[in-house]
């Protein structure tokens, strides 16, 4: 099927995962620097030291992106380069690096989609004002977009506030996967809370001047009903209430969902008349992060059960709600399941919960171990799901859905958070001794999939 012509095909990445530079050119650290430094959070010891080394590697980067033929890239700028300390005088040679990227990009045809924030606070921010626990950092930030919006916003069209607030708040704060690392079944409703009228200051910020778009990217797995009961039915709309209506609701309705306010109660904050006011319609547009889906159901089915910790939506212990999956089901390297048709029925849900408001997939992919494979680009499987999930995504297109872009994650294999560089999501395979990179053979299946739209 034809795409409309200004669809956008892209892939994404973010700051950390492929940049390295953590010390250079006055950047501030962050806190996953702090983190990955951690002994034990991170596979293997891992750090984002160097990364993709992409700060110096920029170029070569972009040529290949123009190779694939992508007509966007979406990528983070970390806060710390910017504004090394969260909150002082912005860096100029921060700013710099940004600029060479984004005219390298515009002059290969390739639009910049921009996320302010892929979860690398400033550390100071956490040391000193205890990082989304505050308010503090909800201000701190709309000033730190700020400076962005000026430096950029002549070039950048396409913001993207918050990258996955689902991971900051309950990776971050709930389960301690994630840095800051905190455990707590309080904190994480706190987090969010602050992350969401941090997206709307700095929205209202953006259109005092800005003539773009800009929005949010959340993440959700699709939930598919175990029966038709009606308590399964129920189970699954809730924990995808829970789960993307969380940090959805509130930037187009103002408020949260209405059975997270019945099951939370008092430990989820509230917010004012003005802050709902501020809140609502502050999002062009929606960004879906979509990997995977499982069952739900309202009481344990005793079959291929997932624990609710790895079922991420919400809290788990707030919701009734218990996950499966089917043991046909393929599974990626990381585990998570291949299941085409719940991309589709994901985005018929979003359009019809937000009423047909423009969605952007800003992240869709899969973990692929080809190390010890003959050239380690062999990547079929990659190949097969990069098809099945844009085919998905097309039949979407075809019932209606206001689909305007698809970003494939990952550029190349990167640092991936927790799992280091054990888990292989790119079209280019990064040798990181050498930093050598090659594109896989899912690169030239999704080249032909962007040439044919
Ligand atoms: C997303 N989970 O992370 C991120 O936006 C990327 O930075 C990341 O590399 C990519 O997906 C692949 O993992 C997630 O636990 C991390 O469900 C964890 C989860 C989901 C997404």
């Amino acid at each position: 099927m034809k795409t409309r012509d200004d669809f956008v095909w892209g892939v994404a990445t973010a700051a950390y995962q492929v940049e390295g530079a953590w010390q250079e050119d006055g950047k501030g650290l962050s806190i996953w620097d702090a983190f990955s430094h951690t002994p034990g959070k991170i596979a293997n010891g891992d750090t984002g030291d160097v990364a993709c080394d992409q700060y110096h590697r920029f170029e070569e980067d972009v040529e290949l992106m123009a190779e694939l033929g992508v007509t966007a890239y979406r990528f983070s700028i970390a806060w710390s380069r910017i504004v090394p300390d969260g909150k002082g005088e912005a860096n100029p040679l921060g700013i710099d690096y940004y600029n060479r990227l984004i005219d390298a990009l515009l002059a290969k045809g390739i639009q910049p989609f921009v996320t302010l924030y892929h979860w690398d606070l400033p550390l100071t921010l956490q040391l000193e004002d205890d990082g989304w626990q505050s308010y503090a950092t909800a201000e701190a930030f709309a000033r730190y977009a700020q400076v962005c919006f000026d430096a950029f916003g002549d070039r950048v069209k396409h913001w993207i506030t918050f990258n996955e607030s689902w991971c900051t708040a309950v990776l971050g704060y709930g389960t301690g996967l994630f840095a800051p690392g905190r455990v707590s079944e309080d904190e994480p409703y706190v987090a969010a809370h602050n992350l969401l009228l941090a997206h709307g200051l700095a929205v209202e910020a953006y259109r005092r001047k800005g003539d773009g778009q800009i929005g949010i990217a959340n993440n959700c797995d699709w939930r598919e009903p175990l029966t038709d009961s009606d308590e399964d039915r129920a189970a699954a709309q809730e924990s995808l209430e829970f789960f993307y209506g969380w940090f959805t609701d509130p930037v187009v309705f103002g408020d949260y969902p209405a059975i997270m306010r019945e099951r939370v109660g008092s430990r989820l904050p509230e917010f004012t008349q003005a802050q709902k006011e501020l809140l609502k319609g502050s999002a062009d547009f929606l960004g879906l992060n979509h990997y995977t889906t499982h069952y739900a159901s309202r009481h344990p089915s005793g079959r291929n059960e997932i624990s609710a910790d790895e079922g991420n939506g919400g809290i788990a212990s707030d919701q009734v709600v218990s996950l499966s999956s089917d043991p046909e089901w393929v599974s990626t390297s990381m585990g998570w399941f291949v299941v085409p048709w719940g991309f589709r029925k994901m985005l018929g849900w979003i359009h019809d919960r937000y009423d047909g408001l423009p969605i952007y997939v800003t992240e869709n992919g899969c973990a692929v171990d080809t190390t010890d494979r003959e050239d380690k680009c062999s990547d079929p499987e990659r190949c097969a799901f990069v098809q099945q999930y844009t085919d998905a995504m097309q039949e979407s297109i075809g019932d209606g859905v206001n689909v305007r872009g698809y970003f494939h994650w990952s550029l190349m294999d990167n640092f991936e958070w927790t799992r280091g560089y054990n888990m292989r999501f790119g079209l280019i395979y990064c040798d990181f001794e050498t930093l050598e990179r090659k594109p896989k053979q899912a690169f030239y299946s999704y080249k032909e999939i962007i040439a044919g739209a």
